[in-house]
C-alpha cells in the first residue's frame, strides 16, 4: 500500500505520530494509500522550515523565484498524463476531465503567477514639490494555504503558486480526501530547484493538521477553499490573531435563461455547467430560472440530453459523469434529493446511486439529477448540495429573475443567457455574485479578480488581487 508522505524541510517524512489514514478510491470504494496522519508537532516543523528558508527564498529576487516555479510546471507538463491518471483516481472524475482541466490549470497558475510577478506594479504618488510616496509590497514570510478536494491540485496550486512567486514560503494542507496530486507534486520540489523548508506540505485531518496552521502565532495570513461552515471556523480562530484571511466558500448558482437567448448554444453549456466533475464545483450553475415561454421546451430538450449523460468507470473515454468523492458526501447528496422530494420537488430524471457492476459495484455514483415544482425559500434552493443536482424554475419577469436570482445566502457565481445588450448589463449590474458569465460559462482569465460575496467569501484571488494577498503594503514617504 503506497504512503503519501509529508513534504517538511525538503524532505519527505511520516507524520512524527506515526498515524496514517486510508485514502479511498471513489470508482471502487476501495483503500488504495496510507496518508500520513500528522498534527501540530509536524505544522510546528513545517512553520519553522519555512522561516529557516525564507530570507534565502526572497532575496532569490523575482526572477530566481519564477525560474524555480516555472520548471516545476514544465516538471509537472511533462507528466501531464500520470497526475491526469492520479487526480482521476483520487477524486472519482472522468480521466478526460482530469487531463483537460485540472493538470494543465494547474500548470498554467504556476506559469501564470511565475510571469506575473515579473510585471508586478508598485505605485507612486507625488506631492507636487513636497515628498514623493512609493508603496512598497514585501511578502510578510510565511503563509498558511488549506485547499479542498473537489478540484485537488488546480486549486491546491492556485494558492501557493502566487503565494511562492511573492516571495513567501509555504505551509499548505491538500484536503484528505484527495491528497495524491499534491504528493506527486511534492516529489518533484528537488528536481525543480525548490530550497529545503519553501514548500511544505503536512498533509491530514483539517481539525487537526488545518486548524493548526490557522491558528499557528507564525503564520499571519491563510489562503482558504472549501465549505461556508470551515470558512467560518477558520475567521473565528483567526480573527482574534488578526490574521490576513484569503475566504472562497461555498455557492448556489443561478443560471438566467431568457426567451431571447441562442437556445442550443445555451442548451450545450448548461448542461455542463450543471454536471461537470459531477457537479462538485463551487462555480456550477445549481438553481436555472428559465423564462416562461421558454420552461417547457427547455425543461424537455434539457432533460432529455442529462438523460443520454453517461455516469460509469471514470477511466473509460466514454464517461461523462464519474464518481463523486466520497460516501459520505455520496450520502449527503443522496439526503438531498430525498429532501428535495419531501419539499414537493418533482424528480424529471435521475435522483437515485447508480449501481455499477464489477470492480467499480462499490463505488460512489449518482445519476445526474433534475427537479422541478420547488420554489425559491425551500433548502433544496436555499442550501449547497454540491453534487449533480439541480432544480428548475421559471420566472416571467426580469425583476423576478433577479428576485430569485439573489434570494440565497450566497454569492459566488452565475450565468446570464440572453441577446439582448441592455439586460445583459442591467442584470449583470444587479445579480449578487463576485462573477457574472454571459453565453458562457468557466471561461477563465487568470488576471480577473475571483471570489464571492455574502457567504460565498471575503477577499479575490487571481491577478494582482492574489499578489496583493500575498504581500504588505508599506508606504514609503521621502520628503523633497
Ligand atoms: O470542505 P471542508 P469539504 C463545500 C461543499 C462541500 C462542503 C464540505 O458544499 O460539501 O464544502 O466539503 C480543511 N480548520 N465545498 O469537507 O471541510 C479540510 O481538511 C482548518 C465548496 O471538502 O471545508 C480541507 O483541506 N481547515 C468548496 C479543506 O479544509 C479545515 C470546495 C476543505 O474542507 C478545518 C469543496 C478546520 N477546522 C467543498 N476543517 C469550493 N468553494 O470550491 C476542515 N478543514
Amino acid at each position: 500500500m503506497e504512503q503519501l508522505l509529508n513534504l517538511i524541510d525538503g524532505e519527505l517524512r511520516p507524520a512524527m505520530g506515526g498515524g496514517w489514514l486510508d485514502v479511498h478510491a471513489p470508482a471502487t470504494g476501495a483503500v488504495y494509500a496510507q496518508l500520513a496522519d500528522s498534527d501540530a508537532r509536524d505544522v510546528d516543523m513545517a512553520v519553522e522550515a519555512a522561516h529557516r528558508a525564507f530570507p534565502a527564498w526572497n532575496a532569490l529576487g523575482r526572477e530566481g523565484r519564477s525560474a524555480a516555479l516555472l520548471r516545476l510546471a514544465h516538471l509537472i507538463e511533462a507528466d501531464l498524463d500520470g497526475f491526469a491518471q492520479d487526480e482521476s483516481r483520487d477524486n472519482g472524475k472522468p480521466l478526460a476531465l482530469a487531463r483537460r482541466v485540472d493538470i494543465p490549470r494547474a500548470v498554467a497558475n504556476f506559469r501564470f503567477f511565475a510571469t506575473a510577478i515579473l510585471h508586478f506594479p508598485s505605485e507612486a504618488h507625488l506631492m507636487d514639490d513636497i515628498a514623493v510616496n512609493y508603496t512598497d509590497r514585501q511578502p510578510f514570510g510565511v503563509a498558511g494555504c488549506i485547499s479542498p478536494w473537489n478540484l485537488p491540485l488546480y486549486l491546491f496550486t492556485w494558492k501557493i503558486a502566487p503565494a511562492l512567486a511573492a516571495g513567501n514560503c509555504v505551509v499548505a494542507k491538500p484536503s484528505e480526501v484527495t491528497p495524491l496530486t499534491a504528493y506527486r507534486m511534492s516529489t518533484l520540489c528537488k528536481v525543480a530547484g525548490i530550497p529545503p523548508g519553501v514548500l511544505n506540505i503536512v498533509h491530514g485531518l483539517g481539525p487537526k493538521v488545518g486548524a493548526a496552521i490557522t491558528a499557528h502565532p507564525r503564520i499571519p495570513a491563510i489562503s482558504f477553499t472549501g465549505g461556508t461552515r470551515t470558512g467560518a471556523e477558520i475567521a473565528r480562530v483567526a480573527a482574534p490573531l488578526f490574521k490576513k484571511l484569503s475566504l472562497e466558500l461555498g455557492g448556489k448558482n443561478p443560471v438566467l435563461v431568457f426567451a431571447d437567448c441562442d437556445f442550443d448554444d445555451m442548451l450545450n453549456t448548461t448542461v455542463r455547467s450543471s454536471f461537470t466533475n459531477q457537479g462538485q464545483i463551487c462555480l456550477c450553475g445549481s438553481r436555472i430560472l428559465v423564462e416562461r415561454s421558454l420552461y417547457a421546451r427547455f425543461r424537455d430538450a434539457f432533460v432529455d440530453r442529462v438523460r443520454a449523460l453517461r455516469v460509469g468507470d471514470p477511466g473509460a473515454e466514454a464517461t461523462d459523469l464519474g464518481a463523486v468523492v466520497s460516501k459520505d458526501h455520496m450520502e449527503k447528496v443522496l439526503a438531498y434529493i430525498e429532501l428535495a422530494q419531501g419539499e414537493g420537488g418533482r424528480v424529471l430524471c435521475g435522483g437515485q446511486r447508480v449501481q455499477l457492476d464489477g470492480a467499480l459495484a462499490n463505488g460512489w455514483y449518482i445519476a445526474p439529477t433534475v427537479i422541478e415544482n420547488l420554489g425559491p425559500q425551500c433548502r433544496t434552493n436555499q442550501e449547497e448540495i454540491f453534487g449533480p443536482v439541480v432544480t428548475l424554475q421559471p420566472f416571467d419577469t426580469e425583476e423576478e429573475a433577479l428576485s430569485l436570482a439573489n434570494a440565497t445566502p450566497y454569492g459566488l457565481a452565475s450565468v446570464v443567457w440572453t441577446s439582448d445588450v441592455k439586460r445583459t448589463h442591467r442584470v449583470a449590474r444587479a445579480l449578487q455574485a463576485g462573477i457574472v458569465w454571459v453565453n458562457c460559462w468557466m471561461l477563465r482569465d487568470l488576471r480577473t479578480p475571483f471570489g464571492g460575496v455574502k457567504q460565498s467569501g471575503v477577499g479575490r484571488e487571481g491577478g494582482v488581487d492574489a499578489l496583493r494577498f500575498f504581500t504588505e503594503a508599506k508606504n514609503v514617504c521621502i520628503k523633497l
